[in-house]
């Protein structure tokens, strides 16, 4: 039987969540990762655990049938690889910085300067995009030290939490692009693996769904029922039961988890009580 290939990272920032995401769509994986390979029991699927910076070379060739990566390495690559998936983890963005004490106004700032980098191919397209030129230096980690120890004027690297640009120093100036881990597939992909890609992503889908909702139960007086119904940044109308106390319902729905806290005051200031929200495994709509 056909199995569909799946390449993750090995070791690093994208293994766990890599792995957690297959969990989550019920796909356990057999052996640990000091496995090149890894079988699955309980889907028509193979693990391959390569490097990422690899990883677009492998699906380009058809080694790997598809593949969880960071965007950014893909772009970087600019291989010709179809992304049918954001996955929402491992977010990051590729930005410019430059040394706290240098008074930055515009772009025009890097013209003449000496960059540092580990993503070439994407700064040298923003560089001419600006019609700025100036000169790379490759290096392939701890770029932030290199203004420091005389290398760089400015840095171009992967931007999270930003603590690392202020511990050495930078200051964030120009975002080139924004990343996350994403499904990528590979483009000599055959069409039995491909319907079973379409059933990992059905399952990976409800699962992003799922992780991105939440459930939302409350209390309220009958008469507030519709005043509440419209505050509620709801998909369809609420589910609406009657509580024992006279006059008083329940109403129940799935709210995206991010909108909450912008109507929580709301919500109660139209008279909802024992307000709950609970996470969801799965959501298939
Ligand atoms: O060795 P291999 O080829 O497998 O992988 P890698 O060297 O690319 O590995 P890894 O594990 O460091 O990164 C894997 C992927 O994680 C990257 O390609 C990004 O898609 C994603 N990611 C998300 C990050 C970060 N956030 C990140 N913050 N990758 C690297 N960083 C580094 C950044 O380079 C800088 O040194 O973390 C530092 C900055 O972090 P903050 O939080 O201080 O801003």
């Amino acid at each position: 039987m056909n199995k569909l290939k799946i390449a993750i990272q090995k070791s690093g920032r994208l293994h766990d969540d890599s792995l957690k995401i297959l969990k989550d769509c019920g796909i356990s994986v057999d052996n640990g990762k000091d496995q090149l390979k890894a079988s699955v029991v309980d889907f028509p699927m193979e693990i391959l655990y390569l490097r990422n910076s690899d990883i677009p070379q492998y699906l380009e060739d058809g080694v790997a049938d598809v593949a969880i990566i960071g965007k950014n390495v893909l772009i970087e690559t600019q291989k010709e690889l179809e992304v049918v998936e954001n996955l929402g983890f491992s977010k990051c963005r590729l930005s410019l910085a430059v040394p706290k004490r240098e008074s930055y106004t515009s772009k025009k700032y890097l013209e003449g300067k000496r960059i540092a980098t580990s993503y070439p191919n994407t700064l040298k397209k923003f560089l001419k995009e600006n019609n700025i030129h100036a000169e790379l230096h490759i290096i392939s980690g701890s770029v932030e030290i290199a203004p420091n120890i005389g290398l760089a004027d400015a840095v171009c690297d992967l931007v999270s939490s930003g603590s690392t640009l202020f511990n050495n120093g930078l200051r964030e100036v120009e975002k080139i692009l924004d990343s996350e881990a994403c499904l990528a597939v590979s483009p000599a992909i055959n069409t039995e693996k491909k319907q079973i890609l379409d059933e990992l992503l059905f399952r990976i889908r409800a699962v992003l769904k799922a992780r991105r909702s939440r459930y939302i139960l409350l209390n309220a007086p009958n008469e507030k029922i519709e005043e509440i119904s419209n505050i509620l940044p709801v998909l369809k109308s609420p589910t609406v039961l009657p509580l024992v106390t006279e006059g008083w319902s329940s109403l129940h729905s799935v709210i995206n988890k991010d909108d909450f806290w912008k109507v929580i005051d709301k919500l109660k200031a139209a008279g909802a009580e024992g307000i709950l929200v609970i996470p969801i495994e799965k959501m298939v709509i």
